[in-house]
């Protein structure tokens, strides 16, 4: 099967491009370095099966960073029969040199220049033709974002890839495209304005950027952000759990009626009740996906890198692993293997040790669940808001702390890209990956997770279900000694066990160890413990150990054994602290 390489520098639309030309849902961002791994899809092209590749960004072929080495790499093994070099067509002159060093006698190669919309808005023009004759290779004007273009560029593909005479010649051997052959080239054919700017950014940057309204403006924006997603998803999430209860008093517990009663239990209370309780909170972490991705999406999150630098420098880590810890908002495990961009062993090791301690919306569905048992609706958005302020602050003493062992000697250079309207295509195929994202959880997990729940909390035979007689109950006494202290009885113990394999299990595991579900769950959860214990339990929900997916990222990703120990038991360590000092002082306060 023949192969098409996606190549070009970090942000110009390679990956957009190749969710256009095969339909996939590759992660597209206003970032430079969303890309970090090879991702592949095969498409119909000319009758042919071709592969597509899409890559992580390069700015040369000397590989520093660990996503740049896969580039190299691939290039090294002559894996391609056609490399479609993607430049921004607003900074040709300057990201021509990759195609200089990529064109070497045997690689077909076409000219992609992207982002044509942009270039138009800036006054740039482009004698694609001329451009073309003069490097001896297609040029093509596209903008992948909005379409144009691509009907063209797959003409060009399908001519190439039949070898058709000019179609996308090789260069003899012995000729090299030379910086000079490019500058005249690009002198000829492309006309700058002496002012091409991107006003709207700059009047925007004025304000965002501003050296000190920019970072009292971030938390702003950040916390109306959050108050956003929990006004509008809360009644959403309501509406969820009440649906699915009604359908179980409605259909499924007659349905189920016929079954033995350990049978319905585990379909039921067990199963139902478990991913029920879960699912109903997927319409919120879509919502707040969305948000977050209009964040990343419009190039805020370069600003929030810019803006953090500083302070973030002060703690051994910079700009960059503070948006790896606003990613891992999202989920934890695509923030960790951003830290491939990062050329520095140290300042890598170090981000990876902070960014588990990321509130993930797996996370944010516990605390969802117990601010809306036992916190009043007005100061909800306020518990939360100080749960993300924790998620931070745990995150600079960490690195604080280890700072001395994980030294960073990366300079931080960062490109900042204009604001870009994120398109309603990207919005609803980000909606749809969270979908699949938690599909995917709750077979793997989610599911195993709450029936191991309900065996324990059931089990051995002739016990109340839930009482201190069943394995879980004698599990959870067993810790109890270690977990009183912090103010956490020997149930919400055993969801902390579950919690481990992945934090959206511990809301499934209560609904399955209390078997209710919905508001019926909260109000008995309310009846047992205070607010002072439910924020214990959060607290140390949010920094103890990362799920199992988590950790077996920082594993593959940081490649030592040791590192992975320290990752689980540093938060752990923590975590117990954290919430014995806040359980101890809050007591005596207020309870
Ligand atoms: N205006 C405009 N924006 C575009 C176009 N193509 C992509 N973008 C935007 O450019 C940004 C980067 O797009 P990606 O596809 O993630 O870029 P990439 O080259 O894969 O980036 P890395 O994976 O980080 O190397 C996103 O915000 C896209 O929405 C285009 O044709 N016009
Ligand atoms: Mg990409």
């Amino acid at each position: 099967m023949k192969r098409i390489a996606l190549i070009g520098m970090p942000n110009t639309g390679k990956s957009t491009l190749f969710n256009r030309l095969t339909g996939a849902h590759a992660k597209v961002g206003n970032w430079p370095g969303i890309t970090v791994e090879l991702l592949a899809a095969k498409i119909l092209i000319g009758g042919d099966m071709v592969q597509v590749v899409d890559l992580p960004g390069i700015y040369d072929l000397r590989a520093h960073s660990s996503d740049e080495a896969v580039v190299t790499a691939f290039l090294a093994q002559d894996a391609a029969d056609l490399a479609i070099v993607v430049l921004n067509a607003s900074q040709i002159e300057r990201q021509i040199t990759l195609l200089g060093q990529l064109a070497r006698p045997g690689l077909r190669v076409i000219l992609v220049l992207n982002m044509a919309d942009e270039a138009a808005t800036l006054g740039i023009t482009i004698d694609r033709e001329r451009l073309s004759s003069d490097l001896g290779v297609p040029v093509c004007l596209i903008s992948a974002k909005y379409g144009q273009g691509v009907e063209q560029l797959h003409a060009l593909i399908t001519a190439a890839l039949r070898g058709e005479k000019d179609s996308a010649p090789v260069l003899a051997s012995g000729e090299r495209l030379t910086e000079e052959l490019l500058d005249a080239a690009i002198r000829r054919s492309v006309m700058v304005p002496a002012h091409a700017s991107h006003a709207l950014t700059e009047k925007i940057d004025r304000v965002l950027l501003h050296p000190w309204l920019g970072l009292p403006i971030f938390f702003v924006l950040m916390f109306l952000l959050f108050q956003a997603v929990f006004f509008v998803g809360k009644p959403i999430q309501d509406a969820m759990a009440w649906a699915l209860g009604a359908l179980r008093t409605a259909v499924l517990d007659a349905a189920f009626a016929g079954l033995p009663a350990a049978a319905s239990g585990l379909l039921l209370d067990g199963i139902y009740n478990g991913l029920g309780t879960v699912a109903s909170f997927v319409p919120l972490i879509i919502l707040f996906f969305l948000c977050m991705a209009i964040v990343e999406d419009t190039g805020y999150l370069s600003r929030a890198a810019f803006l953090m630098d500083a302070l973030m420098s002060k703690f051994g880590l910079d700009g960059r692993s503070f948006v790896m810890i606003l990613m891992g908002f999202g989920c934890n495990v695509p923030a960790l293997m951003g830290t491939r961009v990062m050329r520095s062993r140290g300042l890598r090791l170090l981000t990876m040790l902070v960014i588990p301690l990321s509130l993930c919306s797996a996370r944010l569905q516990v605390f969802l669940f117990f601010i809306a048992a036992l916190f009043p609706a007005s100061i909800g958005p306020v518990v939360l808001f100080s749960l993300y302020l924790f998620s931070i602050a745990g995150a600079m003493l960490t690195s604080q702390i280890f700072k001395p062992r994980f030294v960073n000697n990366d300079p931080f250079v960062l490109e900042i890209p204009p604001y870009r309207f994120p398109t309603l295509r990207q919005m609803v195929l980000r909606g749809w990956q969270e979908v699949s994202h938690f599909l995917r959880r709750a077979t793997r997990f989610i599911v195993a997770g709450v029936v191991l729940v309900w065996l324990l909390t059931n089990f051995p035979a002739g016990t109340v279900q839930g009482s201190a007689d069943t394995w879980a109950g004698q599990i959870g006494n067993v810790l109890n000694p270690v977990l009183s202290p912090l103010g956490i009885d020997p149930k919400l113990t055993i969801a902390l066990i579950f919690g481990f394999v992945a934090k959206e299990v511990v809301i499934g595991a209560l609904a399955v160890i209390y078997a209710q579900e919905g508001s019926a769950l909260m109000t008995t959860i309310a009846g047992q413990i205070n607010w002072v214990q439910a924020y214990s339990f959060m607290l140390f929900t949010l920094i103890y150990t990362p799920c199992l997916s988590t950790i077996a990222t920082i594993r593959a990703e940081a490649r030592s054994t040791a590192f992975t120990a320290l990752a689980v038991a540093w938060p752990l360590a923590l975590a117990w602290v954290a919430s014995f000092v806040f359980y101890q002082t809050a007591r005596l306060i207020w309870a």
